[in-house]
């Protein structure tokens, strides 16, 4: 295997297993290759007096075998690049929430040269056979300014969110432009099959591609791949996490707090597409509808921070604050709080405490790319007595979890139902359910997703039939 290249907006040290998600899944492969991860180190470097902020300074970090490489922003560029266009405009719409999209015509602009920058800066750092993966929307046009510097380096894409049908895509002023850029890749790949019929879709209406079979696109003198590579969790690792001292005290110290009570759990960070102010009329709902709930059904709702620049998110938040306040005013009892809100983020040791203790887990986002905390919530039960996840259908997570209690979010009535059920299912369907559902996260695991993805990305050059018309 190639040296492998990573590039994503922000970079972790892969040896720490606090980092989590992507930067467990891409240890393995970075560290046996000697890879190179490179992205934004998160800080803004302010003007200086009278002058421009001086950006782009490479820092380099050696984790191990593996090389972190990252760059500053100035002010002006973060706001255009990752608060306006990736968070402003991407976000919102590949979450089919156009009324929340800002199409301020200064945003594109900051974004492409953001991604010029990152090009620039990465590029000589490049080998000839390196192969490189880039992650998300905030660098879709990443290849192309890479192609446009002379790379001809094997290049793929993974795409961490949903990508909508194609005329809510068609909604972004320059969406073709952008799916265009899609075009300088080797392999697009996608978290879901709906999320690539939707690409299929769009390539072949707004981009008039020629479906060559197999997956493979013609377009702007080029032929790509595309498909769906649903991400997983590292079983293991999540495992291990879950035995820990930190996990299990605090499972038990939740399961003698609560021992007279049933207890349900959302884990989320605090965002308008995990549809948490539905979750929580849903479970006022169940409040309602079934009166054997009070006194003893009790949702803990962790939302962490995220975001708080991006105003949409100020919104949620006094909503959900609102909501909270509500149920809790209304059907409390003095020894008993139907809502446990937590606006903090709980130490990752601890998260699988938490989802063990809990009788159901409610993951019900209006839209999402994948869900990996329905994963981690079957990953935490214990097999003889485990819990019962209730997913909405509208995550990418549903295409794989069928024998969880699928839910439309919308539908208050229906996800409340749900949720009863949820709370009523005898243990051996408990067990059934839980069985499957840990033999699908096992199947299809994180490293089944780098591996699938890596393997395609080796297979898949893209052909040029022509000049290829990628310039942006
Ligand atoms: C994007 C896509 C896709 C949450 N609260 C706390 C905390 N978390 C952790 C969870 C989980 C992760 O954050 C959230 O992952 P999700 O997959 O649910 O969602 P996004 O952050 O929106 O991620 C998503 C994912 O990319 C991967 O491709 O699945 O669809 O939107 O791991 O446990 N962790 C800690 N404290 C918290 O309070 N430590």
């Amino acid at each position: 295997m190639p040296r492998l290249v990573v590039v994503s907006n922000r970079v972790a040290d892969p040896r720490k297993t606090a980092a989590g998600g992507l930067a467990v899944a891409l240890a393995d492969v970075l560290n046996n290759t000697g890879g190179l991860w490179f992205g934004w180190s998160g800080k803004i470097v302010e003007p200086s007096a009278g002058g421009r902020a001086v950006e782009g300074e490479l820092r380099t970090q050696q984790a191990g075998p593996v090389k972190l490489v990252t760059l500053d922003l100035s002010r002006e560029d973060h706001d255009a690049y990752y608060v306006g266009y990736s968070n402003g405009v991407l976000w919102p719409v590949f979450h089919y929430r156009l009324d929340l999209a800002d199409f301020d015509a200064g945003y594109i602009a900051g974004y492409r040269r953001v991604n010029q920058l990152f090009a620039r800066k990465l590029q000589p750092l490049l080998r000839g056979d390196d192969i490189i993966w880039v992650h998300d929307y905030h660098l879709i046009p990443l290849a192309a300014e890479l192609r446009a510097l002379g790379c001809t380096q094997r290049i793929g894409f993974f795409l961490h969110i949903p990508l909508p049908p194609p005329l809510i895509l068609a909604a972004i002023p320059g969406h073709d432009w952008l799916i265009r850029a899609l075009f300088a890749y080797d392999l697009v790949g996608f978290q879901s099959e709906a999320d690539h019929g939707h690409f299929c879709r769009y390539v072949e209406a707004e981009a008039r591609a020629q479906n060559v079979g197999e997956g493979r696109w013609r377009a702007f003198n080029r032929t790509i791949q595309a498909g769906a590579f649903p991400i997983g969790l590292d079983v293991e690792e999540f495992n291990a996490l879950a035995t820990a001292p930190d996990a299990r005290d605090m499972c038990e110290r939740m399961r003698r707090e609560y021992s007279r009570r049933k207890l349900l759990v959302g884990v989320d960070r605090l965002d308008y597409s995990k549809g948490l102010p539905q979750r929580l009329r849903a479970f006022r709902e169940l409040l309602q509808r079934y009166p054997e709930t009070h006194n003893s059904a009790t949702l803990i709702q962790i939302a962490s921070p995220s975001r708080e620049d991006v105003s949409a998110y100020t919104d949620i938040l006094h909503e959900l604050e609102s909501l909270c306040g509500s149920i809790n005013g209304n059907y409390g009892e003095l020894e008993w709080m139907p809502v446990r809100y937590i606006h903090r983020t709980v130490a990752r040791s601890r998260l699988p405490g938490l989802y063990r203790a809990s009788r159901v887990a409610l993951v019900t986002p209006l839209r999402d790319g994948m869900n990996l905390v329905a994963k981690e919530f079957i990953a935490s039960q214990d097999p003889l007595d485990p819990g019962v996840l209730v997913l909405s259908r509208f995550a990418g997570a549903a295409e794989q979890l069928k024998e969880a209690l699928l839910v439309n979010p919308y539908d208050v009535e229906a996800t409340a139902n749900a949720i009863h059920l949820a709370l009523q299912m005898p243990l051996e369907e408990r067990r059934a359910r839980h069985q499957a559902l840990m033999a699908n996260i096992r199947e299809y695991d994180v490293h089944w997703w780098c591996d699938a993805f890596l393997d395609a990305l080796v297979k898949a050059q893209a052909e040029e039939t022509g000049t290829p018309w990628l310039r942006l």
